[in-house]
């Protein structure tokens, strides 16, 4: 009985490769992102856009743009300088989980999201995402949606953060299947230990491919839309 499952199994993902199409792969390799502390130029008391500095870390890139909204109390938010956007410092992870280069969020001051675009309806989703091991507070959280489904929410102004401590110091991997709208991941914190690092977000639409099948797909797939 349980060979039969596994064959099963295997059966099942032979066939979502075939079948499986990637429509977005983002692990933040491009070394063209990397820079040093981020200052951000906006007014820190409302939501806004965050921009990319030249020679600062990238906040946005192919796919993806990240925001800031003041949070009560208002702070100073990303105006001070903080270790935000594309980075290859690997201190806190040791490792991302894919390749040299991953998206952190710290000291945010207020909170940084960091949405992807919209693939559409229906979609599937993976990714990574890595909490920083220290203590987290009333006001910190960390929130991840993907359209109107919440994926993720610890430390919600109740826990005291706890959620969050439990969950840190190693890299959670995250899928969602059958998803419409777009990826959005938020963080809350005032303090620079306070930390996440995000790795490898693919979106696909079909049947799931088998591990390491997604990455080799991931290659392929975006090599050929881009040649349309
Ligand atoms: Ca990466
Ligand atoms: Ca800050
Ligand atoms: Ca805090």
């Amino acid at each position: 009985m349980k060979n039969l499952v596994i064959a099963g199994l295997f059966a099942t993902l032979a066939a979502g490769t075939a079948s499986a199409e990637l429509l977005y792969s983002q692990s933040f390799e491009d070394p063209s992102y990397i820079g040093g502390k981020y200052f951000d130029t906006g007014d820190a008391t409302v939501f806004h856009w965050l921009t990319n500095n030249a020679g600062q870390a990238a906040v946005n890139g192919d796919g993806f743009n990240a925001w800031y909204s003041p949070y009560s109390p208002a702070s100073v938010g990303l105006t001070d300088g903080d270790y935000v956007g594309v980075t290859s410092y690997a201190g806190n992870v040791g490792a991302f989980y894919d390749g040299t280069q991953g998206y952190q969020m710290s000291d945010t001051d207020g909170v940084m999201g960091l949405d992807i675009d919209d693939f559409g309806a229906g979609v599937n989703v993976s990714f990574a995402i890595f909490i920083n091991s220290t203590g987290y507070e009333n006001a910190d959280y960390l929130s991840i949606s993907y359209g109107a489904d919440v994926l993720l929410q610890l430390g919600d102004g109740i826990d005291n953060g706890l959620a969050m401590e439990t969950a840190a110091g190693t890299w959670l991997f995250i899928e969602a299947y059958d998803v419409t709208g777009n990826l959005s991941i938020s963080f809350s914190s005032n303090a620079s230990t306070e930390a996440v690092f995000i790795d490898a977000i693919n979106i696909w639409t079909g049947a799931i491919p088998a591990p390491g099948a997604l990455a080799l797909l991931g290659l392929a797939g975006l090599a050929s839309r881009r040649r349309r």
